[in-house]
């Protein structure tokens, strides 16, 4: 390396500039993701993503069909950080009491915590992953559309394409709202205290990880350790659950006065 500092120094200004370009750390890369219902939820849906990550900022674009129409999708990130933590998409293995749905909860164990909440605005931390309000919105044909631009925590840029994506909220008989009569109460809400959701709202829809050859790598969930740098972003995962559960109180008032509103 001491060499190609030389050379570099020895070299015009422009050159070395080009040169300084060429071999930072900010060069942009691209990564494509397909989103499908791995879980076997029967949720309809399915989505692709467009990461472009230069160093710490990331800027990702989602579009899917087939999504509860009008009804608000949560979408996170989900994994970890920490090499000794393997993660994924569930299968639908995961279902283990066994009502073919694959809920919040029996997810967890194989997609990890919330890392990064994917909102239309404002905070992306995991406190926000169930701030409905702050969630994209299918249309009236089911179809959503997602794109936003995100600063990430110091070291994370690098090692994001090892995780997944997953997207909530599904329709599961099929009458194109989210609803109580289908599956019931959603568990996971009410473990954080918010009565009276619908579990088709929190259950996951689908769920991906980055394809294609430009990764240079198969995501597997976990990646190494590293040098620390994510130290914050990963604490912040670990403290997901507990801040997801004061976020969720907020989130799922609201967005149960959006459904007390749609009543009316
Ligand atoms: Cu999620």
């Amino acid at each position: 390396m001491r060499l190609i500092s030389k050379t570099a120094l020895a070299l015009p200004g422009t050159a070395f500039l080009i040169l300084a370009g060429a071999t930072g750390a900010s060069a942009a890369e691209n990564y494509d993701m397909k989103l499908t219902d791995t879980m076997g939820n029967d949720s309809g849906s399915s989505s692709t993503a467009q990461l472009t990550v230069d160093g710490d900022s990331l800027k990702i674009s989602i579009k899917g069909e087939g999504f509860t129409p009008n009804s608000p999708h949560a979408q996170h990130f989900h994994g970890s950080f920490s090499g000794d933590k393997k993660f994924t998409c569930p299968d639908s293995s995961s279902d283990k009491d066994g009502d073919g749905q694959v809920n919040t909860e029996e997810g967890l164990p194989q997609y990890g915590d919330v890392i990064l909440s994917l909102t239309t605005s404002g905070d992306t931390s995991p406190k926000s992953g169930l701030a409905i309000d702050r969630m994209p919105t299918a249309d009236a044909d089911g179809n959503l559309s997602y794109s936003r631009t995100i600063e990430l925590p110091a070291g994370a840029g690098a090692k994001l394409k090892n995780l997944h994506v997953v997207q909530h909220g599904l329709d599961a008989n099929g009458n194109d709202k989210y609803d109580l009569e289908a599956l019931g109460e959603s568990t996971f809400a009410a473990s954080l205290g918010v009565q009276d959701i619908p579990e088709e709202a929190t259950n996951p829809a689908t769920c991906g990880t980055v394809v294609g050859a430009s990764a240079g790598e198969t995501p597997e969930g976990g990646v190494d350790t590293g040098d620390g740098t994510t130290n914050g972003i990963e604490a912040a995962g670990t403290f997901g659950i507990a801040g997801a559960a004061f976020a969720a109180a907020g989130g799922m008032l609201i967005y149960r006065r959006r459904l007390a509103t749609d009543r009316v």
